[in-house]
């Protein structure tokens, strides 16, 4: 971190911008009196203002207006948010800030059964085993560089996987774990001419083979890898080596390049180490070249994985054909793509600044046409301590976060650009306090080609004294800032649980769901498939199936009846319960719950869903209905008998 001296040098250029460019410094409106510092536990100090919760509550009054959805109105935006270490995405409404549906993912879910039920378990593969997961990055696919409705791509850094949402249903249909990687982390998806890959960064830099032999980062077989998902087929596309580690990435505008951040260029395994050099960088990747190697056969394949895999590094000083590393001042975080598609924006972190990196000039950047990499930057703007992430209007402005200072900043791109060569203009426009420590923002529709500069969500990783206090675990605290303006207001405090690292906004118009399941819907085509051969049809018949040791019982549900009120089974059977939803009713979801047996899952209107558990104790067993879904709920029963053997 900055020592004291150039931190005090900044704090007054800070202080002189916010004068100039808004005519209000935060100092000056509060006095003096009301400057305080905060102490980050275990961090720098904070030269924050203090505001009080009456000074919020009073000023977003008027703000509040604009986010209040009356009820049975309807949201304008479908947000959807990662739930980080908690493994989930949750749909929101914005701007109400409503939490309207929880898609688990890498998580287990007991009122749906996802990890529970042969239809998730079979979409989690081999990773079904794992009960974790840590979702940073939640992305729509696109068409032409605008939302098209289809899917949701999301990573797991805990488990190494990525997984995709379907958005007509609101399920994960797919999920993969990233081969000889650790830690996927930074995700981004193609934007032009449509979403044909998910770009995910592997973080961690690890020997190959990882065979216990060795611990050396150094070593030249030890290295991450920038990854490729073909987002249709849901199977690995490509493997890029690179230098160093990688972070956050994006995409540009006309499918050829992706770009990543680096903050560990040393190979280092510990903080001193990863802080060592004064710069680390951005590595652009050539999507067109990795393709063009690949169908050529100028690739590797690593262990057992058939994956084809590019070398991206360096050789004796000289870049690769698919890689360039353009320096940035060290250890930066967040990468984004301004909607106009001119600027890569790489924050800063531990530098004040943002790097602007022009994609009108990485043609000439591969061609090496360029006198060195850097000539690709046309801007480095000042704009506090610890930017994290940056974000768009749509109208020429960039909003970043500044974890230390506690705010976020709104910033003119192209006067930030002017700026660089030397021209007096401020390009910095306001900075606005939030609560506190911000990591990601996001406005609406900001990563597309229609970016509206209506909304920003402001991600804040410490909750402090917003909210009623929750013992030492606090909320996160997700703040909605309406940018229609010319000024950032902030009007809603919304607290998340554990940990919404980003998050995307959709015009509900881009957002097109289904009322009930279709009966031949993929989802459970397998299960289906599998009724079939025991000669069973779905939506009728209501049978027990024995087969050797495994016992398959079918049946129907409709509001408030199981089809079959009771089964019997031998003690050490493997049961597998299928059940249909007759129901054709919207809304009218049933659930299968079998007493003791760690056994629940979601059925909606013509959905089938199975579950498979062993029959280990003698006896009888209730099973009940879990949703709620008639006034005779309650007695939606039956009952299992199980003989003793
Ligand atoms: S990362 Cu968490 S605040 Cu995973 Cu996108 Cu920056
Ligand atoms: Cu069916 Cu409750
Ligand atoms: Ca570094």
């Amino acid at each position: 971190m900055s020592d004291n001296k150039s931190k005090s040098d900044h704090e007054t250029v800070k202080a002189k911008q916010e004068t100039e460019s808004t005519g209000l410094s935060r100092r000056g409106f509060l006095g003096t009196s009301a400057v305080a510092s905060v102490a980050l536990a275990g961090a720098t100090a904070l030269g924050s203002v203090v505001f009080t919760r009456e000074t919020w509550a009073a000023a977003a009054k008027d703000a509040q207006s604009k986010v209040h959805v009356g009820p049975g109105d309807l949201d304008d935006y479908y947000g959807f948010w990662s739930g980080g270490h908690q493994g989930e995405v949750r749909i929101m409404g914005i701007p109400s800030m409503r939490e309207l549906l929880r898609i688990p993912v890498f998580n287990i879910d007991s009122a749906t059964g996802w990890g529970l039920t042969n239809e998730s378990k079979r979409i989690m593969g081999d990773s079904a085993k794992f009960q974790n997961g840590d979702c940073h990055h939640p992305h729509l696919s696109m068409t032409d560089g605008k939302y098209d409705g289809k899917y949701l791509f999301i990573n797991d850094k805990a488990n190494s996987r990525v997984a995709r949402i379907r958005l007509d249903v609101m399920k994960c249909d797919k999920m993969i774990t990233v081969p000889n990687v650790q830690a996927v982390h930074g995700l981004r998806l193609q934007k032009m001419p449509h979403t044909k890959y998910v770009f995910a960064n592997a973080e961690f830099v690890i020997p190959h083979p990882n065979d216990g032999s060795t611990f050396d980062l150094q070593d030249k077989n030890s290295y991450t890898m920038f990854n490729a998902i073909d987002a249709e087929k849901m199977e690995m596309a490509f493997q890029v080596i690179v230098e160093g580690n990688l972070d956050n990435t994006d995409a540009d505008y006309t499918g050829k390049y992706a770009a990543s951040t680096c903050y560990n260029s040393e190979k280092a395994y510990d903080l001193g180490g990863m802080m060592r050099n004064e710069r680390d960088w951005v590595v652009v990747f050539n999507i067109p070249r990795v393709e063009a190697a690949i169908k050529a056969g100028k690739f590797i394949t690593l262990g057992d994985s058939k994956v084809p895999v590019v070398d991206g590094r360096r050789t004796e000083g000289k870049d690769s054909a698919f890689t360039r590393y353009i320096p940035v001042p060290k250890n930066p975080h967040g990468i984004n793509m301004s909607p106009d598609g001119k600027y890569f924006i790489a924050a800063g972190k531990l530098s004040p600044t943002c790097t602007i990196i022009a994609t009108a000039k990485l043609d000439d950047l591969f061609d090496d046409k360029l006198k060195e990499p850097r000539d690709a930057v046309v801007g480095e703007p000042e704009l506090g301590l610890g930017p994290l992430h940056t974000t768009f209007d749509g109208r020429g402005n960039a909003y970043t976060t500044l974890f230390i200072d506690s705010q976020v900043v709104k910033w003119n791109m192209d006067e930030a650009v002017r700026a660089y060569t030397g021209e007096k203009v401020n390009y910095i426009k306001q900075k606005l306090d939030v609560q506190y420590q911000p990591g990601h923002n996001h406005a609406s529709l900001t990563e597309t080609s229609e970016a509206d500069g209506k909304w920003l969500m402001v991600l804040s990783k410490f909750s402090k004294d917003r909210f009623l206090p929750t013992g030492p675990l606090h909320p996160e605290n997700d703040q909605l800032i309406d940018i229609s303006g010319d000024e950032m207001k902030l009007v809603h405090d919304g607290p998340a649980f554990a940990e919404p690292h980003d998050c995307v906004m959709a015009r509900r118009d881009q957002i097109r769901t289904k009322k009930i399941w279709d009966r031949n819907d993929p989802f459970f085509a397998e299960t289906v498939a599998i009724a079939a051969k025991d000669g069973i049809k779905l939506e009728t018949d209501n049978k027990v199936i024995r087969d050797g040791k495994k016992v398959r019982v079918y049946m129907t549900s409709m509001a408030p009846a199981y089809g079959l009120p009771e089964f019997t089974v031998k003690q050490g059977d493997e049961v597998t319960v299928t059940i249909t939803n007759i129901d054709k009713i919207e809304d009218v979801t049933h659930g299968f719950v079998m007493t003791n047996h760690g056994v629940s899952m979601e059925i909606s209107p013509q959905q089938t869903a199975s579950i498979t558990f062993i029959a280990d104790k003698a006896g009888l067993h209730w099973y009940y209905c879990s949703w709620f879904c008639h006034a005779l709920h309650m007695e939606m029963v039956g009952r299992m008998l199980v003989d003793k053997v």
